[in-house]
Order: structure tokens, then C-alpha cells, then sequence
């Protein structure tokens, strides 16, 4: 395995409030760089803002303001969702900024001179109501703008296009030589049926139809087009050519770094068959993984803000805290699958999952230690009941299958393994009956095993949920008795870190969920009541 980690989020439009699905995005991104990081790797997680384009410089002419000033005022969402929700992002670009500019500028120029990009025409079907251009898939055979939905017209325009055509073969080659770089595997076979296979066009990467964009240096009447702009904030916010090169150098160009970009599936195209030919015509290495995953319907149908069934996360996490929601976030929806929201299932895995499974085996565990053992956790002495031996196994798979499900990126996968243990611990108190063992003073012994093995398995699985319960796992150290240090990953073997720490009993980590009033409240944010 590598030895560290870069890991990057799509940068989003802020065209609009950001919604529940790129929360998914970005919650997830966060698990795995905290899981790295507290199991002692470097990771630098990066995610921004994609902030020119048509649609913005409309949305802003919409609303009487500049472009820059529309894109501030998101932009500041943004920020403030990440916070909230604990997102852990060591640094955010905004592709306005001048270290982004600039490296974009050069970008292009590189390519120029290379003979990658060249000036030539574009033809296709446009709209001079939205001021694009349509291929004629888009335009279909009425010649309609699938935008807005009024009549096209066929035009051409002086463009710059970039070779795609010198590049195939190679990405072919890539392809095959690195079976992880796109993950699931599913998203390789559609990249090369769906768009190489039947001929890739030149990619046209200049626009003059509008002017909210990144100048073409040699040529400022166009404007560079917003993926390439958009893809390359992935290096330049590391200092990729510019004086400070040094995150660029650690991050990109070391081979002991894994590069990760994660991605929903609506931009595969992008990020897996244009980005790496960018990189090849500059001359710098490839990512090694791009994990691609599924889009969230709200309930069964398309997220759109023209039914209004967008739901903003803001009000959810403030509502029910930034733990439940992550963990929905993490848990419901397979990390790789489509898969949808809905308010009943919101309520329901937070109340199963947290409020009684693990919610429940601590409050159990230390009523339990506070009333037979005045409080202070036993020692461990091995296996002294005869179920003992089984939980410890069980502890044992479950932190080699989540750290090989984190390390894969099987998010959900890993956190189930959590749910099984604490499940399981649940079924130890019934196993073992410690009410029953209390009465007999000869079964002391095996008492104390039982509160022991209990506690530990609510620390193995605070430890292992902690990039998901940012704020519920340090809740569930602190009724532990335990202290930073003894808090840190590498303790997660030791069977013996509990040994006589005084337990404090605290509040329920998750009170119960009453559905008949959450679901109504959760239904009214995706304006289902309305
Ligand atoms: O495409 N379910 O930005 P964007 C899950 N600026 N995830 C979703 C989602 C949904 N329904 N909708 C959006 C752009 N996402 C470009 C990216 S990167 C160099 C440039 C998430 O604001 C998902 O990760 O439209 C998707 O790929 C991304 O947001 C698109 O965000």
C-alpha cells in the first residue's frame, strides 16, 4: 500500500445551494480521508467550487448582480455546510482565483505549442436564447435546445478543439494496464461502448458565445472551456507550475502517493477519458483511482429544482446533528450504487442503527459496570466465559474486513461490519446473562469478563465508526473513561486499555426518533407537504 493520500472531491457548481447529493459526495470523501489519517497516513483531501460558465453568468444576470458576486454569495454556503457537517478538507479552490488562472492559462498555452490544441470551426445546432451549442444527439431530430426548449438553428463559430484522436490508443492501453483506475468496473465497459468505441470526436475547449470564463491567453475573445478549467484545479491547487510547487511535488509527482479522485457518475466521461489524456499531453503522471458513485433519487424520482424536491442538508444536520446525518449518508445508500432518500428510511436507520443498537449497548454496558462493579471497568483476564473466545474473534475480523473495505473504498461495507459487532455484543449481554450472574458470588469472575469484553467492544467500534460519528465516538470514549492518548488507533489491538478506567455515565448518544413527527418534518424540506 502506498504511504499516503490524495484525495479529491468534484468540484461543485455554485450555480445553486448545494443539496443532499453532494453532501453524499463530500461526507463520503471525508470518511475515507479521516479513516487514512487516524489510521496514521497522510491524506490531503481537496474540494472547491467550479465557478464559471453560461448557466452562472445567466443566473447572475437573473439576479442583477456580477458573476463574481453571485459566486460569493454560494460560494459562502458552501463553506458553511462543510463546517457544519465536519468535513475535514485541507484546502478548497475556487477556479476564480489566480493561482487557478494562471495554471490554466499555461495549461492551454502547453497544449497550443504542442500542436494538442488547434484552432479550427464548430459547427452545431444553437440556441441564441441560451447562447449554446448542441450536438445533434442533443438537439434530437425537432432541432429543439434541451435546455429551454425553443427552436435551434445551425451555426458555426471559430473554435480551439483538442486532439482526442492521438490519445485513444494510449487510454486503451492505460485502461488495461490499470484495472483499478476506474472503479466499479462497470463504469470502464460504458466509457469504452458508449463513447470511444463508436468514434470520440475532438474536443472543442474554447468558447465565444459567452465571456464569464478563463481567457485563452493568445486569443482573449475566447474563453477556455469549463472542463478543461474545471479538471485542472486538481493540480493547480497543489502548485502545479507556479513558484511553490512543493504540495505538487509530495502529492502528484511522488509514486508514493495514491492519487484518488471521487466522483458521481453523471461526469465519468470526464474525469475518465478527457482528464487522463490532459495529463498525458502535459507529461505528468495519472491518477490511480477514480471511484465513481451512484446518483441519490429523492425517493423514486430525479433530484430537480423544478419540483422542488431538492433537500438541503443545512436544515437536516441542524436538526438531527451531523452525526446521524453522515451516517445516513454513509450507511444507507452503497458507496458505488445509485440509490435514493427517503424520510422514512432517514428515521428508521438512525433509530435501528444508532439510537438501539449502539446507543443502547453503551448505555446497557455502563449501567451495568456503574451497578456491579461500582463503576470501574475489570481487568482482562482472557476468555473466561465460554462465549468470550467468539466475541473476540469477531472483534478480530471485524478490524481486518473494515480497514480492507475502507482501503477499497467500500465505505458502506466497512461501517456494516461495525453494525455487526455492535450486534453482536448486543447478543453477548444476552448470551451471558450477566443479571443472572450477578447473584452468584462464585460467578464474579465471569461477570467481570462480561463487563470487560463489553467495554471493548464498544471501543473497537467507537474507533471504527469515529469517521462517521465525529462527535457520538468521542461521546462514547469520554463514558469509557479514556483519554486522548489512549483514544488513538494504534490502541485498537489492546485488549487491555480499559483495564480500571471509571466509567461516566452520560446522556443517550441518539434518543429514539419519533417517527410521526420527524418524517413529516423531513417530507416538508423535500416540499412533499406543500
Ligand atoms: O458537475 N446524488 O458540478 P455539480 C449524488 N462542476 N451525488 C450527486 C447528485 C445526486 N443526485 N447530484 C450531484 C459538476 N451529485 C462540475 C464538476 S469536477 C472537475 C467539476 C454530486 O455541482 C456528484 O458527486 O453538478 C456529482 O458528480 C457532482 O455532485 C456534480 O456536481
Amino acid at each position: 500500500m502506498k504511504k499516503r493520500f490524495y484525495i479529491t472531491t468534484p468540484i461543485y457548481y455554485p450555480s445553486a445551494k448545494l443539496h443532499i447529493g453532494h453532501a453524499y459526495c463530500t461526507t463520503l470523501t471525508d470518511v475515507f480521508a479521516r479513516s487514512k489519517r487516524e489510521r496514521g497516513f497522510e491524506c490531503y483531501f481537496l474540494t472547491g467550487a467550479d465557478e464559471h460558465g453560461l448557466k452562472i453568468e445567466k443566473n447572475a444576470e437573473a439576479k442583477g448582480v456580477t458573476p463574481q458576486a453571485f459566486v460569493d454569495e454560494i460560494v459562502e454556503g458552501f463553506y458553511k455546510l462543510w463546517d457544519l457537517l465536519k468535513i475535514t478538507n485541507d484546502d478548497f479552490i475556487r477556479t476564480t482565483q489566480e493561482r487557478h488562472v494562471k495554471v490554466v492559462q499555461d495549461v492551454f498555452t502547453k497544449m497550443y505549442n504542442k500542436g494538442d490544441i488547434y484552432l479550427g470551426k464548430y459547427e452545431g445546432w444553437y440556441c441564441r436564447y441560451c447562447e449554446a451549442f448542441w450536438t445533434d444527439t442533443q438537439a434530437g431530430k425537432d432541432h429543439i435546445c434541451p435546455d429551454c426548449g425553443r427552436e435551434v438553428q445551425r451555426a458555426e463559430e471559430e473554435a480551439y478543439f483538442f486532439k482526442t484522436s492521438k490519445y485513444v490508443d494510449s487510454l486503451l492501453k492505460f485502461y488495461e494496464d490499470n484495472p483499478k483506475f476506474l472503479i466499479p468496473e462497470s463504469r470502464k465497459n460504458e466509457m469504452i461502448n458508449t463513447f470511444i468505441k463508436p468514434g470520440l470526436e475532438d474536443l472543442c475547449v474554447s468558447r465565444t458565445s459567452f465571456s464569464w470564463g478563463i481567457p485563452v491567453k493568445e486569443n482573449p475573445k475566447h474563453v477556455v472551456y469549463v472542463w478543461l478549467d474545471a479538471l485542472t484545479n486538481y493540480i493547480s491547487a497543489l502548485g502545479y507550475n507556479s513558484d511553490n510547487p512543493e504540495l505538487f511535488k509530495k502529492y502528484w509527482e511522488d509514486e508514493d502517493t495514491e492519487i484518488i479522485h471521487i466522483l458521481g457518475a453523471d461526469i465519468t466521461r470526464f474525469h475518465a477519458i478527457y482528464w487522463p489524456m490532459f495529463l498525458e499531453s502535459l507529461g505528468i503522471r495519472k491518477p490511480d483511482r477514480e471511484f465513481v458513485h451512484g446518483l441519490l433519487m429523492m425517493r423514486e424520482s430525479k433530484m430537480s429544482k423544478s419540483k422542488g424536491n431538492v433537500v438541503d442538508p443545512y436544515p437536516l444536520v441542524e436538526r438531527f446533528g451531523v452525526d446521524a446525518v453522515r451516517y445516513y449518508l454513509a450507511r444507507e445508500v452503497n458507496f458505488g450504487s445509485d440509490g435514493s432518500f427517503s424520510p422514512e428510511q432517514f428515521v428508521e436507520r438512525i433509530n435501528s442503527d444508532l439510537a438501539n443498537s449502539f446507543g443502547n449497548l453503551l448505555n446497557r454496558t455502563v449501567s451495568m459496570i456503574n451497578k456491579y462493579f461500582e463503576g470501574v471497568i475489570p481487568e482482562y483476564k482472557g476468555q473466561i466465559t465460554e462465549f468470550d473466545g467468539n466475541l473476540e474473534s469477531v472483534i478480530n475480523a471485524t478490524i481486518s474486513n473494515y480497514e480492507k473495505a475502507m482501503d477499497d473504498l467500500k465505505i458502506t461495507e466497512a461501517i456494516t461490519y461495525v453494525n455487526e459487532l455492535v450486534n453482536r455484543a448486543n447478543k453477548y449481554i444476552d448470551e451471558t446473562t450477566p443479571w443472572a450472574l450477578a447473584k452468584d458470588e462464585n460467578k464474579k469472575e465471569a461477570l467481570a469478563s462480561v463487563m470487560n469484553h463489553l467495554a471493548y467492544s464498544i471501543y473497537v467500534a467507537s474507533r471504527l465508526y469515529h469517521p462517521v460519528l465525529v462527535t457520538a465516538s468521542d461521546k462514547a470514549f469520554d463514558q469509557l473513561g479514556i483519554d486522548e492518548k489512549e483514544r488513538e488507533y494504534i490502541n485498537i489491538t489492546n485488549k487491555n486499555i480499559l483495564d480500571n478506567h471509571k466509567v461516566n455515565k452520560g446522556e443517550p448518544l441518539f434518543p429514539r426518533l419519533d417517527p410521526n413527527i420527524e418524517v413529516p418534518f423531513i417530507s416538508e424540506l423535500m416540499g412533499e407537504n406543500k
